[in-house]
């Protein structure tokens, strides 16, 4: 042999050695949990190696690089390929409070504590548990979708940060993703949005390994995605072959080549790689191997049979030679030119570093709108799309949309500068998700996770459409903001299709999203200034299509009680009320109303504002009682929605005026009479509870 065959044999024995270092790391790990999936990281092991070993831009010293590239797992189940990664990598793990500590991520400790309590390896990938894991997956679909708003993310930082010499932003992402992802409703509108955006920086690596739990895939997967793609208008190119790294490598390279639009690689695979079981059979594959069957596969690779968590000398050696030394020159060379543009561009820099830290720029509650007292008053849409566009005037990192609803949802940002953002605008402020909310919140998680204040907005009934996005919100830990409006049957004529009754009670129950549902314009401005401050929490926030009074807040309690979540508003005279009446959104007026004749009859009431029970729920014990004394067992909620959930507050002696079934298509007033939501209602209501009826 001459000597550079033998370099080459050499690399080649290498490649083979960490790609089947990754396989029987997932494998051991997935024995020894006794749960996980083994085999899709053997059949893709050669796929993200390629990826990571020759092209990712990305520092393992530094996850936290601002324009390193990003990688997605979006077939989360294969989670041990990622976790193998990180191990190997050496990526380091980020603190509480941004910082990169010296610990790594995933240590081969946590890769034995596989899926156990505690460990940083749960058995879908987390990314606010594990450094390195850039969006928290498992749901099929959601990592795709997360990853459109991650390509949008970096086109819309470049447009706005990179200046002429300093290309601050350019980082691609990439994604890989499985049959499921594929067949998922939220993985098409997914790519539908990210080829009309013509995203050429993103990546989608799909394992075409024609099989899913059930069986083989064409059981029930039996379309041509390549033409499907091509239709959508992606670069869409094959490799037959997973093992092959040559044609892996051109298919990367045919994306970086791309300029024009987001490339899907269509790969081969087999499910299992190496075992003779799964990759002849279509047996079920969503388990381990089990102790023979893992001697059998190790001996195909020619690794130890009885050796577990084996990592061969050289192997690390090569992911730092290799992958950890051409990160740390990408990210010295940027850092150079960061240090530079910081120089010239303090300002920017100075806001990329909050954008990093989802930090708020001083001065970003200024000219927040307040609103006279009117009794016929302003829809709650209304009002927030006003204090909306004070808000995000100075937050310049905020940008959203709606999904074909902005001039409905009001959340058009129409000062100067904003903008439209399309293929032809990156800079743009204004999004236009289409008809397509699961994708919409999707791409809001993924533009979040990227640092900028993303909003999505359609009616507060679609929210079913996005739910599971709105989930992985609340579990990342993502401070997205979702704007729903026609939040109730309040919004009329449109009828029970569109008229939301337990969703407001189902997104109580997501543990970590704050639900806002405003009672009217100055408790609007008081809830953006709670959306505006989250970190770590995504907010519902609820608006009412149709007008409600602008209270007097003269002769009621300020709406800055808002921000602990329930305040009193109106109360008995000394303090005393023999009824408590709480409220939500359009219903508050309603009781201050029912109040107003209670209060004329003799009747000692007293009205509760409670727009976010989230936040009331967070506040002191002393502050609960002061709201809502446990020695007044008659109170009343009041709100247009099911009831679930308000014997919370109203106790086993309370009374809850509320929805017990679908709306019904009809004039607004005829809606409110017919459910019963009237004053004279509430006051029956509120003699009733006082009564101990
Ligand atoms: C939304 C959603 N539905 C169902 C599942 C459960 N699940 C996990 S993997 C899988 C399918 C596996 O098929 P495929 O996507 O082709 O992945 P492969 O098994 O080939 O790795 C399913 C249905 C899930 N994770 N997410
Ligand atoms: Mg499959």
């Amino acid at each position: 042999m001459v000597a550079t065959e033998q370099v080459l044999a050499t690399g080649q024995q290498l490649d083979t050695l960490c790609i089947n270092t990754i396989r029987t790391l997932a494998i051991d790990a997935v024995q020894q949990a006794n749960s996980g999936h083994p085999g899709a990281p053997m059949g893709l092991a050669p796929v993200a190696y390629c990826l990571w070993e020759k092209f990712l831009r990305y520092d393992p010293a530094d996850p936290t690089w601002l324009n390193r590239d990003r990688f997605v797992l979006s077939n989360g189940h294969a989670s041990m390929l990622l976790y193998a990664l990180l191990y190997l990598a050496e990526v380091r793990q980020v603190d509480d409070q941004g910082h990169v500590t010296n610990e790594l991520a995933v240590t081969m400790d946590q890769i034995k504590k596989f899926r156990q309590l505690g460990s940083r390896t749960p058995g879908h990938p987390e990314s606010h548990i594990t450094s390195g894991v850039e969006t928290t997956t498992g749901p099929l679909g959601q990592g795709v979708g997360n990853s459109v708003g991650m390509a949008i993310a970096s086109k819309w930082l470049a447009a706005r940060f990179n200046r002429p010499g300093y290309d601050i932003f350019d980082f691609n992402i990439y994604t890989m993703c499985s049959d499921g992802d594929l067949m998922e409703g939220v993985g098409g509108e997914a790519a539908s949005l990210a080829s009309h955006l013509k995203l050429s920086n993103l990546c989608w690596m799909y394992d075409h390994n024609s099989i899913t739990l059930d069986g083989p895939a064409d059981w029930s997967f039996s379309e041509d995605v390549a033409t499907r793609f091509v239709g959508y208008g992606w670069n869409v190119t094959r490799v037959v072959d997973a093992n092959d790294l040559q044609m892996l490598s051109r298919a990367y390279e045919i994306f970086h080549k791309t300029t024009d639009r987001p490339t899907l690689i269509i790969v081969d695979s087999h499910i299992g790689y190496g075992s003779p079981h799964k990759q002849d059979t279509n047996a079920a594959h969503g388990e381990p191997l089990g102790e023979e069957e893992v001697k059998l596969v190790k001996r195909f690779y020619g690794w130890p049979e009885d050796k577990r968590f084996y990592v061969p000398d050289g192997v690390q050696e090569h992911f730092r030679e290799v992958v950890g030394r051409r990160g740390a020159e990408l990210r010295g060379k940027w850092s150079k030119t960061f240090a530079d543009y910081s120089q010239k561009y303090p300002e920017l820099a100075q806001q990329l570093s909050m954008i990093q830290h989802h930090e708020l720029p001083s001065g970003w509650d200024k000219n927040l709108p307040t609103f006279p007292a009117d009794a016929k008053g302003v829809a709650t849409r209304e009002s927030s799309g006003k204090v909306l566009n004070a808000v995000a005037q100075n937050i310049p990192w905020m940008v959203g949309g709606a999904a074909d609803l902005a001039t409905s949802n009001k959340t058009t940002l129409k000062f100067e500068g904003a903008g439209e953002f399309s293929a032809t605008n990156y800079a743009g402020r204004n999004f236009h998700f289409g008809v397509r909310e699961h994708a919409m919140g999707a791409a809001v998680n993924g533009m979040t996770v990227s640092g900028l204040r993303a909003f999505g907005a359609t009616f507060f009934n679609f929210t079913d459409y996005m739910r599971a996005s709105i989930r992985l919100a609340a579990l990342g830990q993502l401070p997205c903001i979702f704007v729903f409006t026609h939040d109730s049957i309040g919004l009329g004529e449109d009828g029970p299709t569109h008229q939301p009754i337990e969703q407001l009670a189902s997104l109580r129950a997501m543990p970590n999203l704050i639900v806002l549902r405003p009672g009217d314009a100055n408790e609007v401005t008081e809830a953006w200034k709670i959306i505006a401050k989250q970190k770590h929490t995504p907010v519902a926030l609820v608006l009412s299509r149709q007008n409600m009074p602008t209270l007097d807040r003269t002769k009621y309690a300020p709406a800055s009680g808002v921000a602990k979540g329930a305040y009193v508003l109106a109360d008995a005279e000394g303090g005393k009320p023999q009824v408590i009446l709480i409220a939500t959104g359009s219903e508050l007026s309603l009781c201050v109303d029912a109040y107003e004749k209670l209060k004329a009859e003799g009747i000692q009431a007293r009205v509760v504002s409670m727009p976010s029970s989230e936040v009331f729920d967070q506040q002191d014990a002393a502050y609960k009682e002061s709201v809502l004394p446990s020695d007044v067992a008659a109170r009343v909620s009041v709100e247009m929605a099911a009831t679930f959930g308000w014997e919370r507050y109203t106790g086993s002696k309370g009374r809850n005026i509320g929805m017990h079934r679908f709306g019904a298509s009809a004039p607004l007033k005829d809606l409110l009479k017919y459910f019963g939501f009237t004053v004279d209602h509430v006051v029956e209501e509120a003699r009733a509870a006082i009564a101990g009826r």
